[in-house]
């Protein structure tokens, strides 16, 4: 079955990485709907929302520090590696990711399309004020701070740049999104559970448009039903795997 995958990458015209949760469990990033992927018991749709945040913006903070520092102290394992070297080698044209961690990034991918946004960066919840915490060398005392975070514009709350439930997704990244996956004949869909819509339409793009579906999960997923091919196991065993 890895060969079968290897091949199918091998011979493949425009090839992408569509990535959620599972690819960055390795480094000891919790996923979202997995065992120990929930926080203090909340389930995602309690934490990642417009309405949590009305409600309890102290809470939802505390959730995004705490993920934040998981984040900070997570590198990127092999098989965010094997995607980065397998765009170095010409193969791989795009990862679209819906995390939120930057290590896609870090592992030295180029091409790399956010959905869901990025932890590293703040935004108002009233004005049009963005911040990049990464880059300005914020990031500490923002996990660190016990105080809720306000804009210096406006002096309204400051909220994690990120896509929460029921919010509309950056529209020129889900049409530069979109339009990968038609183009693409080969789509490797990497521990995601295919269950959170507009993002989980990318590997049912390519499908639709021909292209083959090769999925590395430890579980079946939303999107296990059109796989063409399915390589059960952890990403970065099976990733490091396929580029051998
Ligand atoms: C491993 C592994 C290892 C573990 N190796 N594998 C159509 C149909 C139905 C519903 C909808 C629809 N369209 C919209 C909706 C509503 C909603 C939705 O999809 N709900 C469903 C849950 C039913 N979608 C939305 O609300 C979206 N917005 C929208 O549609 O707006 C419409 C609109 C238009 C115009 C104006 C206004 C509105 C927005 C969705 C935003 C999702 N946001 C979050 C939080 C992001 C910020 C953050 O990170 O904090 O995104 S929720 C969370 O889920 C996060 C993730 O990116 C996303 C997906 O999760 P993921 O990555 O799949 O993780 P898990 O934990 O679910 O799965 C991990 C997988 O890995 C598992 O399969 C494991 O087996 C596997 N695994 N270890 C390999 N080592
Ligand atoms: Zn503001």
């Amino acid at each position: 079955m890895i060969e079968e995958a290897a091949k199918l990458l091998a011979r493949s015209r425009f090839a992408i990485a569509f990535t959620g949760a599972g690819i960055s469990a390795e480094s000891g990033v919790p996923t979202f709907r997995g065992k120990d992927g929930l926080w203090r018991h909340y389930k995602p749709e309690e934490l990642a929302t417009q309405e949590a945040f009305e409600r309890n913006p102290a809470l939802v903070w505390d959730f995004y520090r705490w993920r934040t520092r998981k984040i900070l102290g997570a590198k990127p394992n092999p098989a965010h590696y094997a995607l980065a070297e397998l765009e170095r080698l010409g193969i791989l044209k795009a990862v679209i990711t819906q995390n939120v961690d930057d290590l896609h990034r870090e592992a030295g991918s180029g091409n790399v399309v956010e959905l869901h946004g990025n932890i590293f960066r703040v935004r108002c919840a009233s004005c049009s004020y963005r911040e990049n915490l990464k880059e300005n060398g914020r990031v500490r005392e923002f996990v660190n701070s016990k105080d809720l975070p306000r804009c210096p514009q406006c002096g309204s709350l400051l909220r994690p740049d990120v896509v929460w439930f029921g919010e509309a997704l950056p529209r020129a990244t889900l049409e530069r999104a979109f339009k990968l996956a038609e183009k693409s004949d080969v789509v490797l869909v990497i521990g995601t559970s295919g269950l959170v819509y507009p993002a989980a339409y990318i590997p049912y793009i390519v499908k639709e448009h021909g292209g083959k579906v090769i999925e590395v999960n430890v579980g079946s997923s939303g999107i296990t039903p059109i796989a063409d091919i399915f390589l059960r196991g952890k990403a970065g065993e099976v990733m490091a795997k396929i580029l051998d």
